[in-house]
C-alpha cells in the first residue's frame, strides 16, 4: 500500500465513540443546571485510576507494550519495520477538571488507539514505531500545576518538585501515585520522539462559528498561575464601621476587577486573558467580614513580554492594595509556560491530511494549555483541533463534539502519523 493510499485510510468511527463514551462513563455525575452527564476525573484520583487501567487493558489488547513511568505517564509501543527508528508520539491526558466533558484529553488518547486499531485491522506495519501516551494530571486543578506529566518527562519539571507537590488534603503527588498503583518504573526524561501529534477539542467557539473541519494549531499562548492567601480582620458585619475594616474579600473583589481591566484595551494586547477561578473566603459567614481570601490568578497572553509586564502590574496592585486595604497579601506563582510554536513541517502534514479527506480546515493558536507544549522542546510536535457544539465550550459538562467532528480529527491524524512514521532519519 503506498504511503498516498495509507493517507486515505479510515478510522471506525462507532468504536472511537464507543469508547469515548465508556471512558467518559468512569467520574459520570449529573449536572443538574445545564441536565446531561459531566465527568470529574481528578487526576491520581480513584477515579482516574480506573480509567488508567481501562486505557492500559484497551491499550494490552491492541496488541502495544505498556510501561508507565515514574510521574505515572503511561506510555503505549507499536513495533514498526525498523525499531531502530524514534517512534511518532501522539496522546493526550485522561484527567478532567471536576465539571469536565467527555472529550477534554480523551479524544487525544483514545483518538491515537483508534489510529493503531486501524492499523491493526488492515496489518499495516508502519517504518517507525508508534507510541501512544497518556499524561499525568495535565489539568493542574488538584495539584496546582498543569501538564505536569509532560513537564516532567520532558524536563521542564524536576521529578522530586512534582512529588512533593500536594493536594488541598496536603496528600503528595508521590503518596497518590503509589495509592492508585501508578508510581513507574521507567526513568522520565528518556523518550525523544521523532515526532509529537496531538489531537483536541478546541475548547473554544472559532472553528464552529466559522464552520471549519479542522484547526491546524501554531502553537499555545503564554500561561502564568498565582496563588494568592490574602489576610485582613475577620469582624461583626454589623457592629464594625467601614473605615475600621480589614476587608480580605474586598480585596479579592478589588483584584479581580484590576484582572479585568488589563484585558480591556491595548495595554497588554488585544488576547489578554485573566481570570480569578478560585475565591474562598473564611470564615464564610453572612455576619463576618472575611478575614482571609484564598484566591487564584490564571494569565494567559500570547506574547511573552506582554505577559511579564501584566504580571509585573498585577504585583504592584498587589503592593497598593495592601497599604490602601491594610491587607496582607501572599502571592505564589504555580505554573508559569511561555507562548509556544509548534512545528511547520507538522503543520503542514496536518494541512495535507486535511486535504487528502477533503476536510476545510485552518490554522488557529491553542487558547488552553496542552501537553504537546511540553513535547515541543525534545521534538517537532503540532496539533489538530476538532471543533464542538454549544459553542465549543469545555471545562463545562456541556462539552460536545459530533461522532463526525470527532472522526475528521482521528482521520486527520491517522493521515500523519502514517506519514511521519514512514519517514527516514
Ligand atoms: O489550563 C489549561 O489550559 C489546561 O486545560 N490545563
Ligand atoms: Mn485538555
Ligand atoms: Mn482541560
Amino acid at each position: 500500500m503506498t504511503i498516498g493510499e495509507r493517507t486515505q485510510l479510515k478510522i471506525n468511527t462507532d468504536r472511537l465513540m464507543h469508547s469515548i463514551d465508556e471512558l467518559g462513563a468512569i467520574g459520570a455525575y449529573h449536572d443538574a443546571e445545564a441536565n446531561v452527564m459531566g465527568v470529574h476525573r481528578l487526576a491520581l484520583s480513584p477515579e482516574d485510576a480506573e480509567g488508567r487501567r481501562l486505557v492500559k487493558r484497551w491499550f494490552e489488547n491492541a496488541g502495544l507494550t505498556v510501561s508507565v513511568d515514574a510521574i505515572g505517564n503511561i506510555y503505549a509501543n507499536r513495533t514498526g519495520l525498523d525499531s531502530k527508528l524514534a517512534p511518532v508520539m501522539s496522546g493526550s491526558h485522561i484527567d478532567s477538571v471536576p465539571t469536565g466533558g467527555r472529550f477534554d484529553g480523551a479524544l487525544g488518547v483514545l483518538g491515537a488507539l483508534e489510529v493503531v486499531r486501524t492499523l491493526n485491522d488492515l496489518d499495516i506495519t508502519t517504518r517507525r514505531p508508534i507510541t501512544i501516551a497518556a499524561f499525568t494530571d495535565e489539568e493542574g486543578c488538584r495539584f496546582g500545576t498543569d501538564m505536569l506529566g509532560s513537564a516532567v518527562a520532558t524536563g521542564r519539571i524536576a521529578l522530586d518538585d512534582a512529588y512533593g507537590l500536594t493536594d488541598a488534603d496536603g496528600k503528595t503527588v508521590k503518596q497518590e501515585l503509589e495509592a492508585i498503583g501508578f508510581l513507574g518504573a521507567e526513568p522520565v526524561g528518556k523518550r525523544t520522539p521523532h515526532a509529537f501529534v496531538e489531537c483536541h477539542v478546541e475548547q473554544g467557539p472559532a472553528l464552529i462559528h466559522e464552520g471549519i473541519d479542522i484547526g491546524v494549531v501554531t502553537g499555545v499562548q503564554g500561561i502564568s498561575w498565582h496563588k494568592l492567601i490574602i489576610t485582613g480582620t475577620s469582624a461583626h458585619a454589623g457592629a464594625t464601621p467601614m473605615g475600621f475594616r480589614k476587608d480580605a474579600g474586598l480585596a479579592a473583589a478589588r483584584i479581580n476587577c484590576r484582572l479585568h481591566e488589563m484585558c480591556t484595551g491595548s495595554k497588554y494586547g488585544s488576547e489578554m486573558r485573566a481570570t480569578m477561578g478560585v475565591i474562598h473566603p473564611e470564615p464564610c459567614m453572612i455576619n463576618v467580614i472575611p478575614g482571609r481570601i484564598t484566591a487564584t490568578v490564571d494569565l494567559r497572553n500570547p506574547d511573552d513580554n506582554a505577559m511579564h509586564n501584566a504580571e509585573q502590574d498585577l504585583d504592584d496592585y498587589l503592593q497598593h492594595i495592601t497599604k490602601e486595604l491594610g491587607v496582607q497579601i501572599e502571592s505564589r506563582q504555580t505554573a508559569r509556560t511561555p507562548a509556544i510554536i509548534f512545528d511547520e513541517s507538522v503543520q503542514i502534514a496536518i494541512e495535507t491530511a486535511a486535504k487528502t479527506h477533503e476536510l476545510s480546515h485552518r490554522r488557529i493558536l491553542a487558547g488552553a494549555g496542552h501537553d504537546a507544549q511540553e513535547w515541543s522542546a525534545v521534538c517537532k510536535t503540532a496539533m489538530i483541533f476538532v471543533p464542538g457544539l454549544n459553542d465549543g465550550i469545555s471545562h463545562n459538562p456541556r462539552e460536545l463534539s459530533t461522532p463526525r467532528q470527532c472522526a475528521d480529527g482521528i482521520n486527520t491524524l491517522l493521515s500523519v502519523i502514517t506519514r511521519l512514521a514512514d519517514e527516514g532519519e
